[in-house]
């Protein structure tokens, strides 16, 4: 499928905003891409795809899961929104014919991120958070620098502010986005 086909696609399955979002975050992830030297292609694409099953209702998320041999852990349970990464990873193979596995694993952590992250990954984690039309986010001009010339350390600032927005809501927090805070603390603290 090539690039006009999959928005005209997406456009039929994600709200206006959405879309807006989404194109942001492709944009971002290509010039991130450009900084790091990584294929612009396979980084605008993923960030294109990365929420394609956001506008699913949770209860369709959960039979869709279900239905196809997805596993749903004990957190994404009480957060079924959880699940549009991996659903997201599912139908970017199954529906927009994307094969290559790098993207399809970007698409799947996009969310929590995770520990020991490929390049991509984390540039489609950071590009989810600081693509232009964001609302106002803490500290959001610097995580932007910091993207462009200290990616490990933009993750940290950027997981740092998901933990705390979760617990000031009291929402569960997936272990996941707690080891990825942990693992790039460590990683960047370690360095000096
Ligand atoms: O899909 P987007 O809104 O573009 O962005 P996203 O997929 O990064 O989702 C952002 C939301 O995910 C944000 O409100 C924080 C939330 N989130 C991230 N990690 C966790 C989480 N929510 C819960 N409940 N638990 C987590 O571990
Ligand atoms: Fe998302
Ligand atoms: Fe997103």
């Amino acid at each position: 499928m090539n690039i006009e086909k999959i928005k005209k696609k997406l456009r039929t399955e994600l709200d206006e905003k959405r879309f807006i979002h989404t194109e942001g975050v492709a944009y971002t992830a290509a010039a991130m891409a450009m900084c790091y030297g990584l294929d612009v292609r396979q980084a605008f694409l993923a960030g294109l795809l990365h929420d394609c099953a956001k506008c699913i209702p949770e209860s369709k998320m959960i039979e869709l899961c279900d239905l196809n041999g997805i596993e749903i852990s004990a957190c994404e349970k009480e957060n079924p929104f959880l699940l549009h990464a991996k659903l997201g990873a599912f139908f970017a193979e199954k529906e927009y014919e994307i094969v290559d596995k790098e993207i399809l694993s970007a698409i799947t952590f996009h969310t929590t991120g995770k520990a020991d992250m490929t390049i991509l990954e984390k540039i489609i984690f950071t590009a989810d958070y600081i693509e232009p039309n964001r609302k106002p986010l803490p500290r959001i001009e610097y995580i932007r620098e910091l993207s462009f010339n200290d990616l490990d350390k933009a993750i940290v600032l950027i997981s740092e502010n998901t933990l705390d927005h979760l617990r000031s809501n009291n929402s569960p927090i997936d272990n996941t986005t707690v080891e990825t805070y942990e693992y790039y603390l460590d990683k960047t603290n370690s360095r000096q």
